[in-house]
């Protein structure tokens, strides 16, 4: 069962190997010499088979995404107390997996372990404690309360379907090097599907700058000393060009990209889109993300925005974007078919 994979504890036994060759400080790493510097998560072979299955059970009967959810983080000591974070909660990754759920594709969730999670994210770090959704009923039974019942009849409803149909696999991450590892993971496994008709949807915040493993604290890092703690972080190599080149020809890759500076949101995503030639990167900025988004092609930049009455109703954005993905993903695997086509 892929929630038994426990992704916060580290790997005292095996993650730290002073044997492995030396990473340069702040040097620019390549995709491949991260691998070769940086230990896998010694629980791999387990996600490997649980994909596996998914694949074997999915594979050419429907399509399926791999949405990433959530933040990575970067741990400072290898018997990690402290560790560097971000802000991401999960929203948009779990939000997103329900809708691609429910217009007929299987999803492998890779998300932040503890973060949301598609469906149960109605019931849990909501304002409302789970418990406030029950009640004891005359009989000392405890059911759910009746303002709360067609609500969640329908969520329920929803999720026994993924549930029961297999088409949701979790896959759980904490760090920034289980993150990659495991993606690399997962292209690699889903490769033999009709590549067109995989999705990658990179939703989560990968960290830009980690601790190499040649330079990790072994042990809790002590505030005798200086008195200072300076942090000497080096760049993360820019994995995406590999997904798209080498770990998964082929299939339809979006990324996201968040900025805090309105200026520099439409050069970052052109930027990206470059840089890796996937197909469409989609821009949003931290403070509006849950309200409007941007569509960024070679060709154009669409926004897509809710309008006030939306807002109002609480309306949330993916269920009015993740129809264009998907409509963006037909046109993908159309043209790849006609690409194919004898002239
Ligand atoms: O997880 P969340 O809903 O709180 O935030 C979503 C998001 C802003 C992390 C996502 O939409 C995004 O932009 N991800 C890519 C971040 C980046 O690396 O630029």
């Amino acid at each position: 069962m892929p929630g038994f994979i426990r992704t916060n504890e580290p790997d005292r036994a095996t993650a730290l190997d002073r044997h492995l060759p030396i990473q340069p400080p702040a040097d620019i790493i390549s995709e491949s010499e991260y691998f070769e510097h940086t230990k896998p998560p010694e629980y791999l072979p387990k996600i490997e088979q649980q994909v596996d299955e998914f694949v074997n059970r999915h594979n050419g009967k429907r399509r399926i995404a791999v949405v990433t959810s959530g933040g990575t983080t970067v741990p400072l000591e290898n018997n990690t107390v402290r560790f560097i974070d971000n802000f991401s909660a999960g929203t948009r990754g779990a939000t997103s997996t329900e809708q691609f759920l429910e217009n007929g594709y299987a999803v492998i969730f890779l998300h932040r372990e503890f973060s949301l999670l598609p469906y149960s994210r109605h019931y849990s770090h909501t304002t409302n404690c789970f418990l406030d959704f029950m009640e004891e009923d005359e009989n000392g039974k405890v059911v759910v309360r009746e303002t709360y019942q067609k609500n969640m009849a329908e969520t329920l409803k929803k999720y026994r379907h993924a549930k029961d149909k297999g088409l949701l696999l979790l896959v759980p991450f904490t760090t920034v090097n289980q993150y990659l590892y495991t993606l690399r993971l997962l292209a690699r496994e889903l490769k033999p599907a009709e590549p067109s008709k995989v999705l990658f949807y990179l939703a989560a915040a990968v960290s830009d700058f980690f601790v190499p493993s040649s330079r990790i604290a072994e042990h809790k890092i002590q505030s005798t000393g200086t008195g200072k703690l300076v942090i000497d972080l080096d760049p993360v190599p820019k994995f995406l060009r590999r997904l798209v080149e080498t770990w998964i020809p082929g299939a339809m890759i979006i990324s996201f990209k968040l900025e805090t500076d309105e200026k520099l949101l439409l050069s970052k995503c052109r930027q990206a889109l470059q840089r890796y030639g996937h197909q469409l990167v989609i821009g949003n900025l931290l403070q509006t993300r849950k309200h409007e988004v941007v569509f960024v092609t070679e060709k154009d930049a669409v926004p897509v925005r809710l309008s006030q009455d939306q807002i109002d109703d609480a309306v949330e954005i993916e269920s009015v974007f993740i129809p264009k993905v998907i409509h963006r993903h037909s046109d993908y695997i159309d043209s790849k078919v006609q690409e194919l086509q004898p002239l």
